[in-house]
């Protein structure tokens, strides 16, 4: 996987910074905590960015993913846990055990309590988490959703792990291509409100719009919550189901490795086609074995990365979250913020039998 030190801009969006930046005037106001506001207002009140400022010492991070027993999401939050030393600051992971909609609020109340610098959310829902999270803004502690945005207006920037349409269309490519193009698939995602599934998959849908898949059928979408035996239960009702599947695309790192184990031990095997978002450690075994030719991602460790320097660049008044604003994140160097308070780590991976190897997380 490269390093990308170039700038990058956003690619999807709607119309958010805006709000962002006014949601963190508002939170300049009637609060308890007053950390560096007098360098971060302009002379119109307005939050403006000092491009200069040093990065705060002892900065507070606080991590929440998804869910704590997703082993991609413990990558994500102990790299960035260990980036908060680069700045000396100090960071934590604490989160639900399962992904649904409503399971993260309790948690942002807590760390609102604790007067936590800055919130990273890997949100389940982009609505359910919107309202403590706007509180926390208003609190001026900074909200950066990492993996899987929230509304827009609920937080002041999204890193985003790749190009969301891309990490969409390229699945349905790389499936296509296993499949010459023909014949019944389906998608096993993680949650149903999980926002980052939800929009690769309308990329999915519309890539599947063009000429050339004229002979291949979207049947199904199915849910394993990001549970690894729900995801099991769900692959094999699929294939029960659908007796013509040629293939399964799982944007999930839960759902593929769940996908290939069943597949691998069944008379599927070699038989259905298995594409999507996994991590090398654990789908090494399937690639290995036939089960899986290649499937994607992105490296993990520096979506936590760069989730820690924007926060702390938020956090020490270096960037507000609109739009052409630039800070540098550590060893990755310099980011660009995109439309909508987009960041863009770069784009994805490729794994298959011949590099598999050179990966270990
Ligand atoms: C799962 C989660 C996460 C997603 C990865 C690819 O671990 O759903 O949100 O980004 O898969």
């Amino acid at each position: 996987m490269h390093l990308h030190s170039r700038t990058r801009r956003g690619s999807l969006a709607a119309s958010a910074a805006v709000c962002a930046l006014a949601v963190t005037v508002g939170g300049c106001s009637g609060t308890t905590k007053d950390s560096a506001r007098s360098d971060t207002q302009g002379a119109a009140g307005k939050a403006t960015a000092n491009p200069d400022a040093e990065l705060k010492k002892g900065l507070k991070l606080a991590f929440l993913p998804k869910q704590i027993n997703n082993p991609y999401e413990k990558i994500v939050d102990d790299a960035g846990i260990e980036t908060t030393k680069e700045f000396g600051g100090t960071g934590k992971e604490v989160g639900p055990s399962d992904a649904s909609a409503s399971s993260q609020v309790s948690y942002i109340n807590s760390l609102i309590q604790q007067r936590q610098d800055a919130i990273l959310i890997a949100a389940n829902d982009p609505n359910a988490v919107c309202t403590p999270l706007k509180t926390a803004m208003k609190q001026d502690i900074k909200v950066v959703a990492y993996d899987s945005d929230t509304a827009k207006d609920c937080r002041q920037l999204f890193i985003n792990q790749a190009g969301s349409e891309e990490i969409g269309r390229s699945q349905v490519r790389h499936i296509a291509e296993q499949l010459d193009h023909k014949g019944e698939i389906a998608i096993l995602s993680a949650t149903q409100n999980a926002t980052n599934q939800n929009t690769w998959i309308e990329f999915m849908k519309d890539e599947l719009k063009k000429p050339k898949y004229k002979d291949m059928t979207l049947v199904k979408v199915a849910y394993g919550d990001d549970d690894d035996q729900k995801s099991f239960q769900e692959t094999q009702g699929l294939l029960k189901a659908y007796p013509k599947l040629k293939g399964i695309i799982s944007p999930t790192t839960v759902g593929i490795a769940a996908a290939a184990r069943y597949i691998s031990s069944s008379s599927y095997k070699g038989k259905v086609v298995i594409g999507g978002l996994g991590t090398p450690n654990q789908m090494r075994k399937y690639v290995k074995d036939g089960t899986v030719e290649q499937f994607s991602l992105w490296d993990p460790k520096k979506l936590g990365y760069l989730g820690a320097y924007a926060a702390a660049a938020l956090a020490s008044g270096q960037i507000t979250g609109a739009e052409g604003e630039k800070f540098t994140a550590g060893k990755l160097g310099e980011y660009e913020i995109g439309k909508d308070g987009e960041i863009i780590l770069g784009p994805p991976t490729v794994f298959d039998r011949k590099n598999i190897d050179e990966f270990d997380f």
